[in-house]
């Protein structure tokens, strides 16, 4: 079910309970501004979601509300988890959705990151 990404934060949606550990994911990442771990329904031979560990519901509220230090560092980890990932040559695919009509499922901020097969033309 899609999200209104206008909404409050929810301290209880499934990303801020994987960022305290209280549900399992396989992470791959992890610094003072963002997690990453493995999608549960990849979509690609490597699906990395990468969320901020502030409490942001999406990008629009991310962009607005976070300090530029968090900006700075969400943006850097999330290069990190592609090159650690091995993904920057043959190239990757960055998306984050917001909101009704993106289809946003979790109300946490995360980037999808794809690679691992040419990955076609963008859908609008
Ligand atoms: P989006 O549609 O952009 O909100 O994508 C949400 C993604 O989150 C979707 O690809 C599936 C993934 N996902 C949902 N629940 C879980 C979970 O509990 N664990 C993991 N690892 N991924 C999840």
């Amino acid at each position: 079910m899609p999200i209104d990404a206008t909404e409050p934060y929810d301290p209880n949606n499934v990303f801020a309970k994987i960022l305290r550990g209280e549900i399992p994911s396989k992470r791959v990442y992890e610094d003072e501004f963002a997690i990453a771990f493995h999608d549960i329904n990849p979509h690609a031979p490597t699906h990395l979601l990468v969320i901020p560990t502030g409490p942001y519901v999406s990008w629009d509220d991310f962009s607005a509300n976070a300090s530029d230090a968090e900006i700075a560092g969400f943006v850097r980890a999330v290069g990190a988890v592609a090159r650690e990932a091995g993904a920057v040559e043959p190239g990757y695919r960055l998306l984050a959705n917001v909101g009704l009509n993106s289809g946003q499922e979790v109300p946490h901020l995360h980037v999808h990151v794809f690679a691992g097969k040419p990955l076609g033309p963008m859908l609008a």
